[in-house]
């Protein structure tokens, strides 16, 4: 096999690889966050901005969506933070003069990891019908450009409007309100890429689609079940509450294909003896076959109803319905196909079992290893049964734990992004604002992408994200994404979705979280709400990377403006002046904002109510929770194919790159690597670092390639494949998506693995 990467990617990608790491944080992180930090901010500015990251009176981590403990530490942030805010707040500058060299086939042709590095966008961009470069243009005309497109359309369905999960509270309402005002419920979202099975799954089962534990439910829980998720590198900060979990008594179980690092050890850095010794997290970890859990959890249910005592008959009776058909299909849960499911032996669940037993409290967290399966809805219906059985909604210390992604993605959610919304949040937006918003669905990031595919669809207008590279099937999302007649990105740095455009294309630079946000009416602060329903105030402390930059809500109500007009009473002006004035009507459109002014006046921010968490409330149509009792269903993959999952490397957020090693799984300085059980390898013919061409095989026969990935022989599940995304995006077919949901199924992609032309 060949030796070489294949030529030809402008970022050498020369995967050097060492063996795993079993511990996570500690000096090395340390290290790591300064050098990063200072590389792109200086080193007065990396003080300066560091000791602000989620501090009560500072700004909110643009990183994940982990909340904050109500004591807070000095430094209250992780490496991977760091990282974001270093990203964000660079002294590195995309002006006029950059676009001007660089012609937009140029631009196309570099990595993700080239784009972003290039720095902060100054001013607005403007690409004509036809031109080769993206030239500055006003504000002023951009918005008239905007109107113009989108006036042109012969239906307000034929725009979409995007969002990524980093936007505020403020942003986001204001940005539905504009989408509805001018007449579509065309809000994709990334949400839809990402926890969409966890809020459908949720909703139906317990009456609201967000997790039900607190910081300090997680402190006090005697089991934590980390299910598909890998905490160490995307919620670093989880790791201290685990800590602290164990530190009391819990126990944990991680349930992954994969061993991560940081469930194994952790290093407090933020203790002497966290960073000598650290805490060895997993109590047991079981290595579980991609898709598999749904078969796991439903064979600990058939064996919790089997054991006398185990079900917590009083809440079952009290505040279930549907238990007789769920428990029928558990007691037919068989072993056989349980073990051939998940690759699991017998022991190791009957371990699991025990733990679960012995446990008054326990807690599930889940993230993306649940949530972007075919079956990943039914999956996490199961986890509900499962935590229903025995009364662990509800109860302090019990729960279930979506681990969010993005830092605002559930309070974009709570403020109206959605293209499925509740008739009773039009109702009020009706009601507060004087206009009928359209009530007909409209389109998720799939269904976007096949509408622009079809010609349905023809502005697409994005606040924040990069929609071709973290939407699947690239090379269909990139061919529909040129179909448009107009692209609008409101964004912070250059990505590949400013290089894939439609017939004109403007890039509108905003500011962003650590940015000072000054309007005609003061300094503004914006809000947030982190993955347990915890809201609260975030403040920018540095100069705007440019004087040209616009804050996103000003660009939503100037866009209005411009697009609807005089016809529209919406006071857009005020909203612009006054983010106070947008919260007054949050107050009123939104249940649990009232006083949402005075409340985030308060340090710390307040809690939203929560049904079932506060006092075993579901908002179902019964009034109580929902056993269910759906076939169990995991991938099938056949002989000499492997299931592949597409995953986050330790330096990424998302599409965006910040390196290129993996220091934890022992990769360095390339990220095109594919991460194999050596016995698979074994049986495949495949060397440790030979190179491997991915193939998928979908049933609509297209063939679906990603060339040139180093083979890396890792103790990964058999079976199972790994490789990061979104390098491997290509292979996941715009079609293969979970049941209800709709969310891509990135991580279950059939492959075959073919040698690489040698090079
Ligand atoms: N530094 C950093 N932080 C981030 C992000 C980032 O890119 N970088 N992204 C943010 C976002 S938007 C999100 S959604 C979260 C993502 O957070 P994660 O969900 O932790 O991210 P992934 O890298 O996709 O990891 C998926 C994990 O699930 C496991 N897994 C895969 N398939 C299965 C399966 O079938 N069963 C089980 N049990 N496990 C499985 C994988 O081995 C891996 O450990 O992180 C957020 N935080
Ligand atoms: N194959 C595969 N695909 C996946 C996933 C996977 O695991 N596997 N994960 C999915 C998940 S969980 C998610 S959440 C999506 C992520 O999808 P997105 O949210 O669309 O992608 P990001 O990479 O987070 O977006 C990064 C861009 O956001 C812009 N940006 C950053 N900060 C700001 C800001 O403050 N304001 C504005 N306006 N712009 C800003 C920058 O220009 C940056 O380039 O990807 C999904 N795609
Ligand atoms: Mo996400």
């Amino acid at each position: 096999m060949a030796s070489k990467p294949p030529a030809g990617d402008p970022v050498q990608d020369a995967p050097q690889v060492a063996a795993p790491q079993h511990a996570a944080a500690g000096l090395p992180a340390i290290g790591h966050t300064l050098r990063v930090a200072q590389q792109q901010m200086g080193v007065g500015r990396t003080a300066r901005t560091l000791m602000k990251v989620n501090q009560k009176d500072g700004f909110d981590c643009p990183g994940c969506a982990w909340p904050e403990g109500d004591k807070r530490h000095v430094a209250e942030f992780c490496e991977n933070g760091a990282k974001a805010v270093a990203e964000e707040a660079t002294l590195r500058r995309v002006t006029p003069d950059f676009f001007a060299a660089h012609p937009l086939s140029d631009l196309a042709s570099r990595s993700g990891y080239w784009l972003g590095q290039q720095g902060r966008i100054t001013q607005p961009m403007y690409l004509p019908e036809g031109a080769e470069r993206y030239e500055a243009v006003t504000w002023e005309r951009a918005f008239a450009i905007i109107a113009e497109e989108l006036r042109a359309l012969e239906s307000p369905d034929e725009a979409l409007f995007y969002t990524s999960g980093r936007t505020s509270n403020e942003a986001a309402f204001l940005l539905q309100l504009f989408a509805r005002e001018f007449g579509t419920n065309n809000l994709p979202d990334c949400s839809n890429m990402c926890h969409e099975s966890s809020g459908s799954a949720l909703t139906e089962t317990i009456g609201i689609g967000k997790g039900s534990v607190s910081l300090e439910d997680l402190h006090r829980a005697d089991l934590i079940i980390v299910a598909g998720q890998n905490p160490g590198t995307n919620h670093p900060r989880m790791l201290s509450a685990l800590e602290q979990a164990k530190a009391s008594g819990a126990k944990i179980i991680s349930v992954n294909p994969l061993p991560e690092a940081g469930l194994e050890r952790f290093k407090n850095p933020q203790t002497p003896r966290g960073m000598l010794k650290g805490t060895a997290l997993n109590d047991l970890f079981l290595q579980i076959r991609i898709g598999g859990d749904q078969a796991l959890f439903r064979l600990l249910n058939k064996l919790i109803l089997e054991t006398g005592g185990a079900v917590d008959e009083e809440f079952v009776r009290e505040h279930t319905e549907g238990f007789e058909d769920f428990a029928a299909a558990a007691r037919a849960a068989d072993w056989d196909a349980t073990l051939a499911a998940t690759g699991l032996g017998r022991d190791e669940i009957e371990r699991a079992l025990r733990m679960v037993l012995d446990s008054r409290r326990t807690i599930v967290c889940w993230a993306m290893g649940l949530t972007q399966h075919k079956h990943s809805v039914a999956t996490i219906r199961e986890v509900v049964n499962f935590l229903l059985l025995r009364g662990n909604i509800g109860r302090p210390g019990a729960g279930v734990c979506p681990v969010r992604g993005h830092s605002n993605v559930q309070g974009d959610r709570t403020m109206g992004i959605f293209e499925r919304p509740a008739p009773a949040f039009l109702d009020a937006l009706e009601k507060e604002f004087g206009f009928a918003p359209p009530r007909h669905h409209g389109l998720d990031v799939v269904r976007s992408i096949e509408a622009l595919r079809d010609g349905k669809a023809k502005v697409f207008f994005a606040m924040g994200g990069n929609f071709v590279a973290a939407s699947p099937d690239t090379e269909v999302t990139e061919a529909a994404m040129r179909r448009a007649r107009l692209t609008v990105h409101v964004s912070t740095k250059l990505n590949r979705s400013h290089t894939v455009t439609g017939r004109r294309a403007l890039i509108l630079p905003t500011l962003g979280r650590t940015d000072k946000d000054i309007q005609a009416g003061g300094r503004q602060v914006v809000t947030v709400e982190d993955s347990m329903g915890m809201v609260h105030a975030s403040r920018g402390n540095l100069t705007p990377a440019s004087p040209h930059l616009l804050s996103e809500p000003a660009i939503v109500a100037r866009m209005a403006r411009a697009v609807l007009g005089p016809s529209s009473t919406t006071p857009w002006e005020d909203f612009e002046q006054d983010y106070s004035t947008i919260r007054d009507r949050i107050a009123r459109v939104v249940p649990g904002f009232e006083d949402f002014n005075a409340k985030i006046a308060r340090p710390g921010g307040f809690t939203l109510p929560h049904g079932p968490r506060d006092e075993r409330r579901f908002p179902t149509a019964t009034g109580k929770a929902n056993f269910t009792a759906a076939p169990v269903e995991y991938p099938e993959v056949p002989k000499g194919r492997l299931l592949l999952q597409t995953l986050r490397s330790h330096d990424q957020y998302n599409t965006t790159i910040y390196g290129l090693d993996d220091r934890y799984r022992g990769i360095k300085g390339g990220r095109r690597v594919v991460l194999v059980n050596p016995e698979d390898a074994r049986e495949l013919d495949l060397a440790d670092g030979s190179y491997a061409d991915l193939v998928g095989e979908w049933k609509d026969g297209v063939e679906r390639r990603a060339p040139g990935f180093r083979v890396v022989h890792y103790p990964t599940a058999r079976g199972c494949a790994a490789a990061y995304y979104p390098e491997t995006n290509v292979l996941v077919p715009l079609d293969s998506t979970a049941d209800t949901s709709n969310t891509p199924a990135s991580k279950s992609v059939i492959v075959r693995l073919e040698q690489s032309p040698t090079v």
